[in-house]
């Protein structure tokens, strides 16, 4: 099922060719119009008029977080502020937030990428979405909100939070889509389980899981839990929010929207571009947007593009699931390691619980504190002595540092209602 299908299975010729233009209009309306480009291309030699083909994108600097921030608040706006109907915000971990402008025309093409993501997965007119994403500056609501109108289903703009009325409105309204974080869908199936909730009682068919990194394991969890097909949603505030990148129902790699981005895969330490099926940094470059281009935009993002066509048609390429951020990463006894990587051996542990934590001590001292499931709290040290020692086990085979674990009970770890914040690093405290 296609809400474009033209678009989404254009010819990869024709893609191109609709890149090419697009992308020279992008850097020439940001060249003249946003002082930061004007600036950069005053003082390089590279002219808009050079690029004339997809790959002079390389000749072009990289646009950083910290150019967002230091242009805050209107300085990487293209248009004058009459023409801006909406702000986001991204605050991210440090310093200013990050200001993101919508035009009108901006609010409409971002719906209309979210309304493909939905067709594609098999939404219909009589869905109900619930949103349990947060509503205010994160794009991920607004932004899916407007698409799912788009396309005719009822959405419950229900937020994140209020765990069981948020199960009323799931029984009430017979929701059958949910909009939410990988973190919160664990810490909603532990609700549902402990109330002795059984969801093949509910509608449930699917559910979108984004803004957070999470593993293949987690995925499976959560769909055997509900008994639904997950999709992985990929994007960020600076990129629209949600809709950059989706998974289709081959649930193997996302999409991600060429004919309104262009995607590179960059060696985050030497700026290089990498080739089709190589781990490294997402570099975007937004082609329809018209407040606020962004031309290489380092998300900081590890992923790699999928070289294979995907089965479904369409001809945008895929991204893998995202294995961590560049900033995300830490070192333990001089060995890098990805949150994500722990997460995917306690998430493919059955006895484990929802919720987890990393908490590195020192430069040789990480310890994992896993929740465990309540049937497995029967007091039995031998049970919890050979539980302990399989995660240790584990672990040290995927990440090579031996962590120290410790076991607790269900609901000892806080709970966000947002991202979740998995890595307390107490040597930066
Ligand atoms: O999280 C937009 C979004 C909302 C995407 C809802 C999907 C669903 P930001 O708050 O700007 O925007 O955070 C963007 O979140 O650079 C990634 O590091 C991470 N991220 C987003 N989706 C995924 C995903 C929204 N599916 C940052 N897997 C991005 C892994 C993700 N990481």
């Amino acid at each position: 099922m296609f809400w474009q299908k033209d678009i989404e299975t254009i010819d990869r010729k024709e893609l191109e060719k609709l890149q090419l233009k697009r992308l020279q209009n992008t850097i020439s309306r940001a060249s003249k119009n946003i002082p930061f480009y004007k600036d950069i291309f005053a003082k390089s030699d590279i002219k808009p008029k050079d690029i004339t083909s997809l790959r002079d994108i390389e000749k072009l600097p990289f646009t950083k977080t910290e150019d967002l921030r230091a242009n805050y608040p209107f300085g990487m706006l293209a248009v004058p502020k009459e023409k801006v109907v909406r702000l986001h915000t991204s605050s991210g971990t440090t310093g200013k937030p990050k200001a993101i402008f919508f035009s009108k025309k901006d609010v409409n093409q971002a719906a209309e990428l979210i309304a493909r993501c939905l067709i594609m997965t098999g939404v219909k007119k009589d869905d109900v979405l619930q949103n349990m994403m947060t509503y205010g500056l994160f794009t991920g609501a607004l932004v899916m909100h407007y698409g799912a109108e788009k396309v005719g289903v009822l959405v419950i703009p229900a937020g994140p939070g209020n765990t069981k009325k948020q199960i009323s409105l799931m029984q009430d309204f017979k929701t059958t889509t949910l909009h939410i974080t990988p973190s919160y869908a664990l810490y909603l199936s532990s609700v549902m389980s402990n109330e002795g909730l059984n969801p093949s009682d509910f509608s449930l068919r699917r559910a979108y899981l984004g803004s957070e990194p999470y593993s293949e394991e987690t995925r499976k969890k959560i769909e055997s839990f509900f008994n639904i097909d997950v999709y992985n949603s990929y994007g960020l505030s600076e990129m629209n929010g949600p809709g950059v990148a989706f998974e289709c129902t081959e649930k193997n790699g996302m999409h991600l929207w060429e004919d309104n981005f262009i995607m590179e895969i960059i060696n985050p330490e030497t700026g290089k571009t990498l080739p089709d099926g190589e781990k490294g940094e997402l570099v975007l470059t937004t082609l329809c947007r018209e407040a606020m281009p962004i031309i290489r935009y380092r998300t900081r993002d590890i992923t790699m593009i999928i070289p294979e066509k995907c089965r479904c048609g369409r001809t945008h390429r895929r991204i893998s699931r995202i294995i961590g951020r560049s900033d995300d990463m830490f070192i333990v006894k001089g060995v890098n390691i990805f949150p994500q990587q722990i997460e995917r051996v306690l998430m493919g542990i059955k006895a484990v619980a929802q919720n987890y934590q990393i908490v590195l001590e020192s430069y040789d001292r990480m310890i994992v504190r896993v929740e465990i499931s309540r049937e497995l709290f029967d007091g039995r040290v031998e049970h919890l002595v050979n539980l302990k020692n399989e995660i240790v086990e584990k672990l040290r085979a995927e990440v090579l540092v031996r962590p120290d674990v410790e076991l607790l009970e269900p609901g000892t770890l806080p709970v966000t209602e947002g991202k979740a914040v998995r890595v307390i690093d107490k040597r930066t405290l």
